[in-house]
């Protein structure tokens, strides 16, 4: 068994009930829901250049199952569950009513070309960070060591 930390964000449709159904699909994968943060409004985060209609505010959230699912596993359901809630294939960072992401299973590292754990962008985020920090401020980086409570004030202290 492990525990995985998942990042949720939707910026399209109803946000809220799209993060409900998502967590509702995460809990029947095989896994166990054992925390959720609170919900979090944010200001989209865009790529240089993005249209001005991609600028829609996001709802954000971190949750944590239990699984024994693998992480290659794990993605593979993850895309399942925002292709049924109604994503559709778009460029990178496009508007999307749900994207879920693995932050972290445990103290696993995992590089592949479809997979990277933990999360590369996580110490740079605050709609991850501070959700993550509600529920599990002490989990540390297995390669860098910090915790989720440090990033954050690391991430504060240069804003
Ligand atoms: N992939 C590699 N590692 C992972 C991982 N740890 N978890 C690969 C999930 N996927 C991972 O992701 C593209 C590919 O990344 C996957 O097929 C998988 O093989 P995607 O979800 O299809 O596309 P994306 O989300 O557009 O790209 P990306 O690079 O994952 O972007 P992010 O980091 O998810 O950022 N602003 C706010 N305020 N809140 C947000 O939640 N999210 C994004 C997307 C941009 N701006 C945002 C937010
Ligand atoms: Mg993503």
């Amino acid at each position: 068994m492990a525990v995985a930390t998942l990042a949720l964000g939707g910026n399209l449709g109803d946000r809220h009930a799209m993060l409900d159904r998502a967590v509702d699909a995460l809990g029947r994968l095989p896994a166990r829901i054992i925390a959720q943060s609170g919900r979090h409004e944010t200001p989209a985060l865009l790529p240089a250049g993005a249209p001005d209609d991609w600028n829609i505010a996001y709802l954000n959230a971190v949750v944590q199952v239990e699984t024994h699912l693998s992480p290659g596993t794990l993605l593979a359901r993850i895309k399942g569950i925002e292709a049924a809630l109604g994503r559709r294939p778009g460029p990178r960072w496009s508007p999307r009513v749900i994207d879920i992401d693995i932050l972290a299973m445990d103290d696993r590292v995992v590089t592949t070309d479809r997979l990277t754990v933990p999360h590369p962008e996580i110490a740079n985020r605050g709609f991850v960070l501070i959700p993550w920090a509600e529920i599990d401020p002490d989990w540390r980086h297995p390669l860098t060591g910090r915790s989720v409570a440090q990033m954050l004030e690391a991430l504060r202290a240069d804003a």
